[in-house]
């Protein structure tokens, strides 16, 4: 498997954006470190962790899988050490997206409370909550619905004895609902899952792997309905659903001779607030003050997503390019909050001078100004938040402004397609049903989730969204993958000339890109509920309908959980290389004879994943192929075949 991953040259020739290119030359011209760079000085890895056929949950291994140790010193054989560490990683990422939706339904109650000088915009969201969870609200009392609603989602998130999740009873199809009964998969919610992933996966607990498959995939509609519908339907309650709308984005947004301050993270509570105080005159007049022409605000990762699909704010990269934006030289302050930012973004911060300023206690770094916002004590927040904005601008004075190197490319993007907007836009789930039934649209994809440096950086999301979108198939994008398509044009309206010629009609008529971004990660929900609302339309099934969600580039373990997700619903999963679930490359499995045949992971788990049995079970599987091209080429083929069991053209 070392023997796959991208050298630096490979990266700089195969990596889709230019200004990435011109950076990473930037970079190594000022001998300044960046991930690439660590990425090659770990080279080899280590062969077991790659398959995950190593151990370490307890004081007793580290245990690997070899051929002259078929088990851990405790007895666990290579499927129930695989096993565990794939759950223990989704339920990593449950804790992940648990702690971001705590955060903002916590920012609700606070808001219907009178505590936190936070709005309720998502007046729509809230009455549809109401509905759908049979509350009894008084419906000239918005707050006090909010807070009914408020007190629904956090109840899902930490609820220990048996109920089924109040979200996945309001918004999950009820063939699946039957499914999923009929498998006893059916969550508590999110903490109690996170509880009993661990508690099985300890020294002396479940050596069995069948039953820990099980609880991946009852952790995962924990993870999807208590905490990525929370998160997402949370946000938007209280900052309201998105609308189509144009931007601009790319590394070029930047600016020398303005104050350029980056929003990095997840939770987009604590700085909606700072927006709001960037614009005061006390501010405006501090801009003059530093020398500044202005302030450029622009978003990272999964904030910078939601700050895009709410107003437009110019996206810069993702997670693997958080680094180059600080090498521009150009950056003031990176406000950051919760997730994704890694420790490397300090260490390049410090080689410009820049602020890198922490709003979540839980995510600190040394050397940052900390200034948290905690939903339990909102009474600050006015006064942290223009802190924070101070700090920010005043960091333009102090940093040394002779290393700028901004590339100038910008990239124009519509976005802003919460579902609400997707509909509307087509004119209601019915036609959108009928250009798939008549094959003007072949498929609808989701291409999705992180990057990883053992793949040439982009080169995946961009290869497979272009071959989907010229095989007349819709793409949705969220995360750091979006990020990748935003930059590369495909979410332009005229990206429709890229498309084949029945998606490229459609989005001709509708003014629409043929690559609809819409959102962070947690609004994969917005996806999930497209595909629920179009199925029905069709009056096909979910696992019979031609959709698929595609993560070329694995790198959080939140992406386990965004895959098995989408799987639970039937719909399969092509993931790229190396996968989170360690599904040998085909061309390894069919080399592989023996234990002593390192190339292969763990055959019963990969074939129950990759196989027929999960098929049987929920009608979809994954597929893992590293090459993009062959990728694509996989997706449609899958789309094709589901279509013809539908009997669709
Ligand atoms: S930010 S979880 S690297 S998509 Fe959501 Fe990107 Fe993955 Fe973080």
């Amino acid at each position: 498997l070392n023997a796959e991953m991208p050298g630096k040259e490979e990266v700089l020739t195969l990596t889709p954006n230019p200004a990435t290119r011109d950076l990473l030359e930037h970079m190594a011209d000022l001998k300044i470190e960046n991930l690439w760079d660590r990425f090659e000085k770990q080279q080899p890895q280590c062969g077991y962790g790659l398959r995950n056929l190593c151990c370490r949950m307890c004081q007793w291994g580290p245990c690997r899988i070899t051929a002259k140790a078929r088990r851990g010193i405790c007895g666990r054989d290579e499927n129930a050490i695989v096993m565990a560490n794939i759950l223990r990683a989704l339920v990593a990422g449950l804790a992940a997206h648990w702690r971001h939706a705590h955060e903002v339904i916590l920012s609700i109650i606070a808001a219907a409370e009178g505590r936190a000088n936070l709005p309720i915009k998502g007046e729509t969201r809230v009455w549809e909550l109401v509905d759908k969870l049979g509350l009894n609200c008084s419906r000239d009392n918005l707050k006090e619905a909010a807070l009914k609603v408020a007190f629904v989602l956090l109840e899902d998130l930490g609820r220990l004895t048996w109920q089924p999740l109040r979200l996945l009873e309001a918004y999950a199809p009820e063939d699946r609902k039957e499914i999923w009964r009929r498998l006893g998969v059916l969550p508590r919610s999110g903490a109690y899952e996170v509880l009993e992933a661990l508690h099985m996966t300890t020294l002396g607990g479940c050596t069995d792997w069948k039953e820990m498959a099980v609880q991946e995939l009852r952790s995962a509609l924990a993870y999807c309905y208590a905490t990525l519908f929370t998160s997402s339907l949370a946000t938007e309650i209280l900052f309201g659903i998105p609308e189509p709308k144009l931007a601009r984005v790319n590394y070029g947004v930047l600016k020398a001779d303005h104050v350029n301050i980056l929003l990095h993270g997840h939770s987009p509570v604590m700085v909606e607030k700072v927006l709001e105080k960037l614009n005061t005159p006390e501010i405006k007049e501090l801009v003059h003050k530093v020398g500044a022409k202005g302030i450029v605000v622009g978003g990272m990762c999964c904030t910078g997503d939601e700050l895009l699909a709410r107003y437009g704010i110019p996206t810069v990269t993702n997670i693997m390019g958080q680094e180059l934006a600080l090498g521009t030289g150009a950056v003031d302050a990176v406000i950051v909050d919760m997730q994704c930012v890694i420790p490397g973004l300090k260490i390049v911060a410090d080689c410009f001078g820049t602020q890198i300023i922490t709003t979540c206690p839980s995510n600190r770094i040394p050397g940052a100004v900390h200034i948290p916002f905690d939903p339990e004590r909102p009474e600050t927040l006015d006064k942290d938040a223009l802190q924070v904005a101070r700090l920010a601008i005043e960091a333009y004075a102090r940093r040394d402004r002779n290393k700028i190197f901004i590339p100038s490319s910008t990239t124009q993007a519509l976005v802003g397609w919460s579902l609400e907007a997707i509909l509307e836009r087509f004119g209601g789930e019915d036609k959108i049903a009928r250009l798939l039934k008549e094959g003007t649209i072949k498929g609808l994809a989701t291409v999705v989730g992180c990057n990883t440096p053992k793949v040439p950086y982009e080169h995946s999301h961009v290869t497979i969204t272009r071959k989907l979108i010229e095989g007349d198939i819709l793409v949705t994008t969220t995360g750091c993958c979006s990020h990748a398509l935003l930059n590369a044009g495909l979410c332009d309206p005229e990206a429709a000339n890229l498309a084949g010629p029945g998606l490229k009609r459609v989005c001709r008529e509708l003014g629409i890109p043929p690559v609809l971004a819409v959102g962070g990660c947690v609004d994969n929900t917005r996806t999930l509920r497209l595909f629920f609302t179009v199925a029905q339309a069709t009056g096909a099934p979910l696992a019979q309908m031609p959709l698929a969600f595609v993560g070329p580039e694995p790198g959080n373990e939140k992406t386990v959980g965004q895959g098995v997700s989408f799987l639970t619903h039937g719909i399969s999963n092509f993931i790229g290389f190396p996968g989170p679930l360690p599904v040998p490359l085909p061309s390894l499995r069919e080399e592989a004879t023996s234990i002593d045949d390192l190339d292969r992971g763990s055959t019963e788990v990969t074939d129950f994943f990759a196989g027929e049995d999960l098929k049987e079970l929920l009608g979809a599987k994954i597929f893992t192929e590293p090459y993009p091209e062959l990728a694509a080429q996989a997706i449609k083929m899958h789309i094709k075949r589901q279509r013809w069991s539908l009997g669709w053209k």
